[in-house]
């Protein structure tokens, strides 16, 4: 099998992964520059920053990076668009299904490489052109789905006959092997990038991050639909319990709005929204973005 390294011609089987808010230019030519797949994550930006994000990456890297498109943004059929003009070699999708979209940029020459939660997604997307999925398992953090890692990236390569690159609960060399063997070519890595030197989030965070447990996340959103895997905090245990209580949407949606930006940012950690999978147990220090990719891929032979 080829690994992803390979596919895309760069060092490492990494893809970072495009989180909203977090994924900048800046950070995606960092871990294009250590030597994985960088993304710029559209998820918190508008038409105009994407474009300068995009242009700031293209200065600072010379090696190949992505951006991925979070579709349940109101301007992804302007970001779809972007990429095109932008002639960005890699696209990422999550957060729903890109099939729309999917003609125009396999006709500009685009690798689609589409986020999917379920087996059933991807060979849809497999029909329609996809270059590969991303089988991500609801270990990680942000928007999940259902199935879990182990159980999600075989099925999917048992269901389509391109390229799987695993995601959620990965962040060291043994999760890395387990990837290799469930079928994977592969992966992306989001939490244990919050804990490098080069990821712009709120000091704060990182040290939230690194202080939590495995078991220090909570899922926000299941009951209205919008699963988001966050770290348990006086904001998301109220979310959970109040929903629970059958709180209706528009109340909810109080507590998260701008939530995301607050813990980016400001490093609010008690009222913010921390997104992060359950590797956050396994984050201890910060380090470079070159040393968690070294680390990530030293019992593999590439
Ligand atoms: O997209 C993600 N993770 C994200 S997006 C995000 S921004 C956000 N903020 C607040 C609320 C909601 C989103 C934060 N984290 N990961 C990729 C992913 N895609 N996970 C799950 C899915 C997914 C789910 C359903 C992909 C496809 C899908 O298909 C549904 C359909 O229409 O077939």
């Amino acid at each position: 099998m080829k690994y992803l390294n390979e596919i895309l011609g760069i060092k490492y089987p990494i893809i970072q992964g495009g989180m909203a808010n977090i994924a900048t230019g800046t950070f995606a030519a960092a871990c294009s520059n250590a030597g994985g797949l960088g993304l710029i994550g559209c998820g918190g930006m508008n038409a105009d920053m994407l474009k300068d994000e995009i242009h700031k990456c293209k200065e600072l890297t010379d090696k190949p990076f992505g951006v991925n498109i979070m579709l349940m943004h109101p301007q992804a059929d302007e970001f779809a668009q972007i990429v095109i003009d932008e002639k960005i070699p890699v696209v990422t999708t999550g957060a729903g299904n890109p099939g729309k979209y999917m003609e125009k940029w396999k006709a500009a020459g685009i690798k689609v490489i589409p986020v999917v939660a379920a087996p059933i997604l991807a060979k849809h997307l497999e029909a329609l052109g996809a270059d590969a999925v991303i089988a991500e398992g609801c270990e990680s953090g942000g928007h999940i789905g259902e199935m879990t890692t182990m159980t999600l990236v075989p099925q999917v390569c048992d269901s389509v006959n391109i390229p799987v690159i695993a995601a959620g609960g990965i962040a060291d060399k043994r999760q890395m092997k387990a990837a290799l063997i469930l079928g994977a070519c592969g992966v992306q890595v989001g939490t244990c990038l919050l804990g490098s030197v080069e990821c712009p989030i709120h000091d704060n965070y990182k040290e939230a991050v690194i202080k939590a447990k495995g078991s220090d996340t909570i899922v926000t959103g299941r009951i209205g639909g919008t699963p988001v895997r966050v770290l348990k905090n006086s904001m998301s245990r109220e979310y959970v319990k109040r929903e629970k209580e059958g709180a209706d949407k528009m109340e909810l949606e109080k507590f998260t709005l701008g939530s995301l930006r607050r813990a980016v940012f400001e490093g609010d950690t008690k009222t913010g929204s921390l997104m992060a999978g359950q590797t956050c147990g396994q984050v201890k220090e910060i380090r470079p973005v070159a040393a968690i990719f070294e680390d990530l891929c030293s019992d593999i032979e590439l």
